[in-house]
């Protein structure tokens, strides 16, 4: 698993260079950032629960059939499969947001989940929805919108669709 710091190291060492002007302003973005990494960090673990709740009442909201007979998220095992998942994205999230890398993500979460999802018929576009409303509740709660915090969500998205 990888963060900001050893991913970085990794890359120069391979190479045997010392760190360069582009490597300084990569550390020295992250260290800018570090107090409010762990404030959004501990904001979304003091909150995970009303989150995901938020989350999955705003999801099903906009996308009903999901819980509709014949919706991938129908019967109370698939409806808390679902909250479950939705709990699985704001957790490694919180981790990616601390590590300033999303490797936790790739490792951890991504891994296989496409092929997962698709033999189980769970629909991808709602799913990726689902991690965009968490983003956009994340961003209400820590009052910004940098990209330092959109960056764990987009990817998820990103791998995903
Ligand atoms: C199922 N979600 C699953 C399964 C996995 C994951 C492995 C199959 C096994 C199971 O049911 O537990 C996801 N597991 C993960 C992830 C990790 C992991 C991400 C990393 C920590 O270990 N259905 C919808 C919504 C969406 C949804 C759009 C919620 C946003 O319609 C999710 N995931 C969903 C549902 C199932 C599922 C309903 C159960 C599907 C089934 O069994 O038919």
């Amino acid at each position: 698993m990888q963060d900001a710091i050893t991913s970085l190291i990794g890359s120069y060492d391979a190479t045997g260079k010392y760190f360069d002007r582009d490597a300084m302003d990569t550390l020295k973005s992250y260290f800018a950032t570090g107090t409010a990494r762990l404030a959004a960090s501990a904001a979304i673990t003091a909150n995970a629960a009303s989150l995901v709740r938020k989350a999955g009442s705003q999801l099903f909201e906009e996308v009903p059939d999901l819980i509709r007979p014949g919706g991938n998220a129908y019967t109370t095992r698939r409806f808390a499969a679902c909250l479950r998942d939705l709990d699985y994205y704001l957790r490694y999230a919180s981790y990616a947001l601390v590590a300033g890398n999303n490797d936790v993500l790739d490792e951890r979460v991504l891994q296989g989940l496409r092929d997962t999802y698709s033999s189980l018929g769970v629909p991808i576009g709602p799913t990726v929805q689902g991690i965009q409303i968490l983003k956009q509740l994340v961003f209400d709660l820590v009052g910004e919108s940098a990209d330092w915090l959109a960056a764990p969500f987009d990817y998820m998205t990103r791998e995903l669709s």
